[in-house]
């Protein structure tokens, strides 16, 4: 009777033991999935939500009023070359789009005032030039404009000023 009840205490701890070690185990797996989730985390927003830094940049524009992106990051003082495609079907006198580069500090609702009533020179108001640092022409769909500029670091916001497109189609360009 005696050795029997012993074994038994004896069995028990092996089983505590045993459970113990197998519960360090499945902590220690998840910990590991955890660290792992946690680590491509940040990768994929990275790609989502912040565009790479690159002088040649490939813009877009659609009948659905909006650029591809509303962030273009670049170097400061190295020439930047900008395609701006107008991948729309719409005709140019309703939906044509440009890309303007504004200098730091402009009002750009007052600029798009201006600008919305310049239809001569294809929505450039000329006596705010001097706050244009860079621009396509005005595109139909299909078309495209490259153009290049360099700018010193800072950011600078970009619109199309195509009557009615600036509060859709604005964005911000870094220079760094
Ligand atoms: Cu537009």
């Amino acid at each position: 009777m005696r050795k029997n009840a012993m074994y038994a205490v004896f069995a028990a701890s092996i089983f505590l033991a045993s459970c113990g070690g197998s519960n360090e185990n499945s902590e220690a797996q998840s910990s590991t999935a955890d660290t792992a989730s946690s680590a491509t985390l940040p990768e994929v927003s990275a790609e989502t939500t912040s565009s790479p830094v690159s002088n040649t940049v490939e813009l877009t524009a659609d009948d659905t009023m909006k650029y591809n992106t509303t962030e273009i990051r670049v170097k400061a003082g190295e020439q930047v070359t900008l395609t701006l495609k107008n991948i729309g079907k719409m005709p140019k006198a309703s939906m044509g789009h440009n890309f303007l580069l504004l200098g730091g500090g402009t009002d750009i609702e007052a600029f798009a005032m201006k600008a919305m009533v310049a239809k001569d020179t294809d929505y450039i108001p000329a006596d705010l030039k001097s706050s244009i640092m860079a621009n396509t022409k005005l595109l139909g769909p299909g078309e495209s404009d490259t153009i290049t500029f360099t700018v010193p670091a800072g950011t600078y916001e970009y619109i199309c000023s195509f009557p009615g497109h600036y509060a859709a189609m604005r964005g911000n360009l870094i220079a760094e």
